[in-house]
């Protein structure tokens, strides 16, 4: 008997930064955040779980490449989590095949180069999670799952999700209500298009990881950023609801905004963005400003992670005006020229 299963996961995009941990081990963060799951099609990781009696161990490779999984580390505590509720299944139900206790190999592939400063350990995570769920034919709901693969990588518990997706922060200090539910499906605003352009390939300087934890020790301007985003979260959901695009473009923007004001706010300061970066920025601005005179709407608005790429949102009819705008000023063949739907999460048992 095979004992094996395989996931895909895609990348999300956040409106909302997650920007700082008040938990290191667990992975809790200082602020709840919100995304948007970008479709499988150009972006995803895919991962193939197997459990067998021969395995001496368990071992994971990433594109091909194995990786240790450290004793008390991420990939440690995913595992053991989940093999914790096979146990406990098997314990209840006799005629379940007793693979709990077999060692791992577990495969994970991105459709994307992991260092082209995209997002890869959100869809990554939450890969790996779909797998041994699907493996394990775990009965958790999505938000439970969402838990442990919050644990893999915080931005992962979103990928869990399809559409618009929250991360609460929580309250408990055991992280049990830390996790990623849905919004709205993408059914409900189909009509909001994501552009990815890609700046620069190279891998970032500062790791989110290392970044955000200096964030959190170093900057004064994080607190005033705390105090502003429980209010944002329920605007842009008000705004997701309404499928008000300006009022959706206003708040990703200013949330980009402050989250790379953070950044520079911390010491030594962390610079994601480049000169490219702001030269887009700038196009948008130009953009909208047009519209505006002319009694229009926003055109599109942009958003920066961890790195200099940016990813517009604009509703699907703006879309050509905007990759008109962006060939024209930054004429380099895009990768990923086309514009990209919402998406399902990852397909769960
Ligand atoms: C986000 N980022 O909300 C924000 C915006 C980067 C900028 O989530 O340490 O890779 O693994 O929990 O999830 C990047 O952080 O960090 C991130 P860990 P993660 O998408």
């Amino acid at each position: 008997m095979v004992y094996e299963a395989t996931a895909s996961a895609p990348v999300n995009i956040a409106v909302i930064k997650y920007w700082g941990k008040r938990d290191t081990k667990l992975i809790l963060p200082t602020n709840s955040s919100l995304s948007v799951t970008l479709d499988q099609d150009h972006l995803r990781s895919t991962t193939t779980s197997r459990a067998d009696e021969s395995f001496p161990e368990d071992r994971l490779w990433l594109n091909g490449k194995e990786e240790v999984i450290k004793e008390g580390g991420r990939l440690h505590t995913c595992i053991k989590e989940l093999r914790a509720w096979r146990l406990e299944e098997e314990s209840k139900q006799d005629s379940l095949p007793k693979i709990g206790k077999f060692k791992l190999h577990i495969a994970s592939y991105n459709n994307f180069p992991t260092a082209a400063g995209l997002a890869s350990s959100a869809s990554g995570l939450a890969a790996l999670v779909a797998s041994l769920a699907a493996l394990y034919e775990l009965p958790q709901s999505r938000s439970e799952l969402s838990r442990i693969a919050r644990q893999g990588s915080g931005s992962a518990c979103r990928s869990l999700f399809g559409g618009f997706v929250a991360w609460r922060e929580g309250e408990a200090k055991d992280g049990s209500d830390s996790l990623a539910e849905e919004v709205a499906p993408r059914e409900h605003w189909p009509d909001l298009q994501a552009l990815i352009c890609v700046v620069s390939d190279a891998k970032k300087g500062t790791s989110s990881t290392a970044g955000m934890q200096a964030t959190v020790e170093t900057s004064p301007l994080l607190q005033e950023r705390l105090r502003i985003v429980p209010q944002r979260m329920v605007d842009i959901s008000t705004a997701i609801e309404a499928r008000d695009f300006d009022e959706f473009g206003r708040i990703t923007m200013a949330d980009s905004n402050q989250f790379h004001a953070v950044c520079l706010d911390t010491a030594p300061p962390i610079f994601y963005l480049n000169d490219t970066s702001r030269a887009i920025i700038a196009l948008v601005q130009e953009l909208n400003r047009a519209s505006a005179a002319n009694g229009g709407g926003l055109v599109a608005a942009y958003t920066f992670d961890a790195g200099p790429n940016a990813v517009l949102y604009a509703p699907a009819a703006n879309m050509p005006v905007v990759i008109a705008a962006v060939n024209k000023y930054f004429p380099q063949a895009g990768e990923f020229a086309d514009p990209f739907q919402m998406g399902t999460g990852a397909p769960l048992p």
